[in-house]
């Protein structure tokens, strides 16, 4: 029996009564129906901080799950302008996000309306970082089980109208763990499941000492990071929290998968060679790699 298929319906009313619509950062005119239906058999939405990663992504996941688009052209459709870029093969779509949330935020608004006009069923987002591990080695690929920002509550805070507002961080468990399940025996790295700390910025925001300010001793950075790992939190990055939010509030299952790059129990900053780092970060891609094969395969 086929499952119903469950499309993405936003909870804006506002958006019915818009005559035309332009996504103005991701610079995709919605009122172009022949660019929207390419969008139409979208299930996978991969996001990433840089335009390079989220370009290379693309073309590996399109060769795993063995899309080639029509002619010469290496994507189905692709953009990239001066804030974002993204990328399409068959299923996947890869964008890019920058760093933190609010710009994070922007993109993902803007590509949720463009999911619904294209009338796409069955999306599942995944983030693919890199982090700070939490006790945790280089190498490592951490799959968050909660989003915790600052006051460690599993909750994106921002504002509307100029007042507060907390949204829930919710993650797909089952998406977690079967994304966890992909680490194959042979595998030289580790997956693991652990909650994310979500800073709003990188140098004070993650306890670091090295930023171009600091007001707290190193006795208070320890307190901090021992405050985490005893909460359960295995890793540190800037935007989970504000995917899972996001995702959960227009309904759409998601999941943020995070290689890590650098223990922050051990140091602030990576100390090993740029082909280690792209390693790593291959690791998450490999898992999210299997899991969307798995999950395309008939
Ligand atoms: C991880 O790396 C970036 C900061 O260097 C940020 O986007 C994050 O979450």
């Amino acid at each position: 029996m086929a499952w119903p298929c469950q499309p993405v319906q936003l909870p804006n009313t506002h958006l019915d009564h818009l005559e035309s619509d332009y996504l103005f950062h991701l610079d995709i005119p919605l009122n172009d129906p022949e660019v929207v239906l390419k969008f139409h058999n979208v299930k996978f939405v991969c996001i990433g901080g840089t335009a390079d990663r989220m370009e290379k992504l693309a073309v590996h996941l399109g060769q795993e799950t063995n899309f080639r688009p029509a002619g010469d052209s290496r994507f189905d459709y692709s953009f990239t302008n001066e804030r974002y870029s993204g990328f399409k093969v068959g299923p996947v779509f890869c964008v890019s996000h920058g760093i933190g949330m609010p710009s994070l935020s922007v993109m993902l608004h803007e590509l949720f309306k463009l999911l619904q006009k294209a009338n796409c069923c069955d999306v599942t987002l995944i983030r693919i970082g890199t982090c700070g591990g939490i006790g945790i080695s280089p190498g490592t690929v951490v799959i968050s089980t909660c989003a915790l920002t600052s006051g460690f509550e599993p909750y994106y805070v921002t504002s509307s109208l100029g007042k507060k507002l907390k949204l829930a961080t919710v993650v797909d468990q089952h998406l977690a763990n079967s994304l966890q399940h992909c680490r194959k025996d042979g595998d030289a790295f580790q997956a693991i499941l652990g909650k994310t700390y979500c800073a709003e910025d990188f140098y004070q925001g993650q306890g670091r000492l090295d930023g171009a300010f600091c007001d707290y001793s190193k006795a208070d950075q320890d307190t901090f990071l021992r405050e985490l790992y005893d909460l359960g939190v295995r890793n540190m990055e800037m935007e989970s929290a504000a995917v899972l939010a996001m995702t959960h509030k227009v309904g759409i299952r998601a999941a943020v998968v995070c290689a890590v790059i650098v223990d922050r129990l051990q140091a602030e900053l990576p100390t090993t060679s740029k082909e280690d780092l792209q390693t790593y970060q291959s690791n998450a891609i490999l898992l999210v790699g299997r899991h969307i094969k798995q999950r395309l395969s008939p």
